[in-house]
């Protein structure tokens, strides 16, 4: 009896553990929260790097754990006016750093850029992921160009990266033509780690099997 009982929550566990497992395919991507941290450009006007996540001007809130397909179909743009929500850089080019709060699986990175018409908007630009903030060992995850709305409001655009862990994603961006470099937000989307459930249930098959050893 014990041991049915015990076979029967292993069958159980395993069960979860795939479906937590399936949850976290790149079809499951979330929005992230990320937080701008560093930057080697200096900014061509008071403008904190802080605002490339301060997600002032965006139409709707932006909050992690929101599947990134729902809210990319609300069309969510920024308002615009660079000196209150976005960052410009008094240099064409440069690294902009951000912290994920933990380790992930990266899977897109959304721009908001400036104008079309701004010919300091983001251009070129590659992504990197890496496990510490100096990036003293990291991966190359894509190389895209931004595009640019016509005018503010400027829309949403996400990039897809190759999935990968880890909590600290660089951002390599090259003006597409001026000699400053502007865009207004960035945001993340990803899979979190296994989550304390999914431990938990691992353990909870462990202890199963080991119970039912002990039974044997
Ligand atoms: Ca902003």
């Amino acid at each position: 009896m014990t041991r049915r009982i015990d076979t029967r929550l292993v069958k159980i566990t395993l069960t979860s553990i795939l479906l937590v497992l399936g949850l976290g395919s790149a079809h499951a991507a979330v929005l992230l929260h990320g937080v701008a941290i560093a930057t080697n450009t200096s900014p061509f006007n008071t403008t904190p790097i802080s605002n490339l996540t301060n997600r002032a001007g965006l139409s709707g809130s932006y909050t992690a754990g929101t599947d990134l397909v729902t809210y990319l179909a609300t069309n969510p743009t920024e308002a615009g006016t660079a000196v209150a929500n976005g960052y410009v850089a008094s240099q064409a080019s440069g690294t902009f750093d951000f912290d994920l709060g933990s380790v992930v699986t990266l899977s897109h990175v959304i721009i908001w850029n400036t104008t079309s018409g701004a010919s300091n908007r983001l251009g070129a630009f590659e992504v990197r992921i890496s496990n510490t903030s100096d990036f003293a060992s990291s991966a190359l995850v894509g190389s895209f160009t931004a595009g640019a709305s016509s005018a503010f409001p400027v829309a949403a655009e996400a990039f897809d990266v190759t999935d990968t862990l880890g909590r600290y994603v660089r951002i390599s961006g090259t003006s597409s033509g001026g000699n400053s470099l502007t865009f207004m937000e960035v945001g993340f989307a990803g899979v979190p780690e296994p989550s304390s459930a999914l431990l938990a249930a691992i353990s909870l098959a462990g202890a199963a099997f080991r119970r039912k050893r002990v039974v044997n």
